[in-house]
């Protein structure tokens, strides 16, 4: 009967974390909590200049202090190679390699590494290091007129003539939308373990994507992909930041293989902020025209970010300007602007983010001019396809997500005028954005193995950063072989584990239980097999199409009782388990594709046929202090079209995940860099600040989605990054509601506001 089934907890179910008791309780291992024999301890130097060169760098005071065992620098450098980047094809985000020569080009560059027995010894031993540097002028913000800027092609759009229909327009708005340097700060900070042993390089290395670790450390140190072995069961938050290895991860494993010790490296909180990017700082500019009647016209749109002077990482602020709404005329284009900055990377919804901060209060802006209500004026432009790709969506549920969301919280109540709504000192402000991420899919292969005593192991490389990758790959299994998803084991974040592709894009969870469900179907027919054609088998000879999988077991679907257990059908197989390798690569894909396919980006894809991406509306109330310009988010209301859940408690959890995000980007997050020097002076948890319980008010997310199997196998789309998207232009939105002033850089500090 139907409890029996519900107790499987598979695909679609709601069920807590696989991982979650391991991790509460400490029992989880992070990469550098492994206790390899004879470890040594690695500290990084960081430069304390922008731009220039080193002229002096004395370190033997540094050499004879206890414990000490090198001190590697440009003056004696290890040979490391140039990575290739991601933009190349391959998979490395900055392409700088550590103490090969002289120059500096960013503040906090890695310049060296001291290797001594213990952390405390290494520590002391990297503060004696003398460095002294001939300085040259910095490009400290992205908008200096001396910063090289280069057009960023790829995001270009022209749709209609904009230039002409603005002129036309009887409605024009423009503003001018910043967005600061971003870091992820992850809880388990940047740190790994390398260690060189019999020609193999193992690392323990907290990852999104092992065998994008495999490929840039292969290339750094000169060696065959199969020569690195990735080992990343868990990691502590990513959120962008741990796509790939840095530069400390590059020192980590040239001095293990120098000394032939394993070595732990981990960057001090301060450090990463300057051992990698983060989320690049943008300025937009949008011009938006439109009729009386509140139908858009045309929208004239350019972005610029800033990226290194070595690397091209774009956080192009135009990946949503044509798309959200029924625009006949685009123009947009987005540039790089090249800084004295570590090369910025991946922070949740890369383009998305920013994209929608600048349109979506641009919207806002225009609703007000034409004093429509800012929802209704999005349905008047509703896109009843995508008219950038000139597709069908696959499924677009916004409509529905709008009026949910609208309906949860009270949205029809609202006065449109802004500072009409008080309580006491403090103004009320109501304000909502739409939310969008695209679909992508890689291929990606997954192992299931059944053992003698019937237990189910299942393997991918993938990762789970903290999202639920362990569960719902339990679950997928658990949907097809019919035994519940909790006694199911998965084993995950392994370079020898079957190839998969990156925890980033929103797209391992359609890659992965995809790979699985495949998978297990491939077992189902190995299993009906085994049980009707081994003479043992009490269904030897049975059709199969007869045949069902039940708690278990396959059985006779007309004669329930006429059934095999999956344990006895494995000791009839010849060898100790009964294992199934497969996944979603086209058969005739060779194994260098494949690996080619899993070690960089090449074979990510859109759907084709059809736009496919997950939407949402935020709707946000506000309360300004009016006299102190302090803001509080009292509520948070999002509804969201991400397909089918695979697990409706994670995409939850993962949405209102985003959603906190959102706020901390809106209200506190960014790093002040100062001008004199480019550093980052806020670079600790204390001086940077994200949002905290105290900050956060009840949250109401609400599924909206239906399956979409345009988008995906198994019918889900992204998720991960979704509600993180929107978030900061709904606050602004409302704050702008509550105080008549609009502001359009972030974050939303109260020096803005009074
Ligand atoms: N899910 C679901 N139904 C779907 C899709 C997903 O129930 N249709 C749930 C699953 O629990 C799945 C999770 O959502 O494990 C995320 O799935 P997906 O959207 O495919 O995202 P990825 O697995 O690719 O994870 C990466 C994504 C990204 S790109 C960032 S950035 C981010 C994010 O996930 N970083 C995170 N969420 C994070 N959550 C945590 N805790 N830590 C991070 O670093
Ligand atoms: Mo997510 S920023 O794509 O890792």
């Amino acid at each position: 009967m139907d409890t029996a089934e519900k107790s499987y907890q598979a695909l679609g179910e709601k069920r807590s974390r696989g991982d979650g008791k391991v991790k509460v309780t400490g029992q989880a291992t992070y990469a550098v909590e492994y206790q390899p024999e004879n470890v040594v301890h690695g500290v990084v130097i960081q430069s304390t200049v922008a731009s220039g060169r080193i002229t002096r760098i004395e370190t033997e005071k540094a050499r004879q202090a206890p414990g000490v065992l090198a001190v590697y620098t440009h003056l004696n450098s290890l040979k490391i190679n140039k990575p290739t980047a991601i933009a190349d094809g391959g998979a490395a985000q900055s392409t700088y390699t550590p103490i090969q020569d002289d120059k500096i080009i960013h503040n906090g560059q890695n310049i060296g590494l001291v290797v001594a027995e213990t952390f405390e010894q290494a520590t002391w031993a990297a503060s004696l290091v003398e460095v002294e540097y001939e300085t040259t002028p910095a490009l400290v913000f992205p908008d200096d007129p001396r910063a090289e800027r280069q057009e960023s092609s790829a995001t270009n759009i022209d749709l209609g003539d904009a230039h002409q229909a603005m002129a036309q327009a009887e409605v024009r708005i423009s503003g001018r939308y910043a967005t600061p340097r971003e870091y992820n700060v992850p809880m388990e900070p940047h740190a790994c373990i390398a260690s060189w042993q019999d020609d193999r390089m193992t690392v323990w290395e907290p990852s999104q994507w092992v065998m994008g670790a495999q490929t840039e450390i292969a290339e750094w140190l000169g060696i065959e992909q199969k020569q690195v072995r990735i080992i990343s069961p868990y990691v502590g938050g990513g959120f962008g930041s741990k796509p790939v290895p840095y530069t400390h991860v590059a020192l980590a494993c040239v001095a293990s293989r120098a000394l032939g010790r394993p070595i732990k490296v981990s960057l001090t909180r301060p450090q990463t902020f300057t051992g990698l990017g983060g989320r690049p700082a943008t300025i937009q500019n949008l011009e938006m025209g439109a009729s009386r009647d509140g139908k858009i016209l045309a929208i004239i749109h350019d972005g610029l970010s800033d990226t290194s002077l070595i690397d091209t990482f774009a956080e192009a602020t135009n990946k949503v300007t044509g798309r959200l709404y029924a625009v006949p005329n685009v123009y947009s284009r987005h540039y790089v602007a090249a800084i004295n900055t570590v090369t910025p990377g991946w922070m949740r919804a890369p383009g998305e983010n920013p994209a929608t901060y600048g349109l979506e209060v641009a919207m806002d802006e225009m609703a007000c001019a034409l004093d429509i209500d800012p929802l209704e004026f999005r349905l008047r432009n509703w896109a009843d396809r995508d008219y950038q790709l000139d597709a069908p969506w696959s499924t677009r549920r916004l409509k529905e997500a709008y009026a949910a969301g609208a309906a949860a919280f009270g949205w029809e109540k609202r006065s449109m005028a802004p500072r009409s709504m008080r309580e006491g000192r403090e103004l009320i402000g109501w304000g909502m954005a739409t939310a969008t991420y695209p679909v992508s899919r890689s291929p990606a292969e997954a192992k299931l193995i059944f053992h003698r005593d019937g237990s189910l192991v299942v393997q991918s490389a993938g990762a789970d950063i903290g999202t639920g990758t362990y569960t719902i790959l339990a679950q997928t299994a658990a949907e097809v072989l019919q035994i519940p998803s909790t006694q199911i084991r998965v084993e995950l974040g392994d370079s020898d584990l079957p190839r998969a592709g990156v925890a980033g894009g929103s797209q391992l969870a359609g890659n992965l239980t995809a790979a699985v469900h495949k998978t297990a179907e491939a077992m189902r027919d190995k299993l009906f097999t085994l049980a009707t054609e081994s003479p043992d088998s009490p269904l030897f000879q049975v059709e199969r199409d007869g045949l069902i999988l039940r708690e278990g077991a396959v059985c006779v679907k007309q004669q329930p009782d006429r059934a095999i257990r999956y344990d006895k059908l494995v000791a009839l197989n010849d060898s100790l388990t009964l294992s199934v390798l497969s996944g979603t690569f086209s058969e005739e894909e060779s194994e260098e594709d494949r690996d080619q396919a899993v070690h960089s980006m090449s074979k990510m894809t859109r759907p084709e046929a059809f736009s496919a991406h997950s939407w949402g509306a935020h709707f946000v109330e506000v309360r300004v202090d009016e006299d102190f310009g302090t803001v509080r988010v009292r509520r948070m209301v999002s509804a969201f079209d991400s397909g089918r859940l695979y697990n409706p408690q994670l995409a939850r959890s993962q949405w209102i995940g985003g959603m906190v995000m959102g706020l901390g980007q809106a209200l506190l997050e960014g790093g002040v860099i100062d001008p004199r020097n480019a550093r980052v002076i806020n670079n600790n948890l204390a001086d940077y600040l994200i949002a905290v319980n105290a900050d956060v008010p009840d949250i109401i997310a609400i599924d909206v989605g239906e399956p979409d199997y345009h988008a995906t196998l198994m019918g889900g789309k992204a998720v991960g990054e979704l509600g993180i998207v929107g978030m900061a232009a709904a606050i602004s939105n409302a704050v702008y509601h509550a105080t008549g002033k609009r502001v359009r850089d972030l974050p939303l500090s109260l020096d803005k506001l009074i």
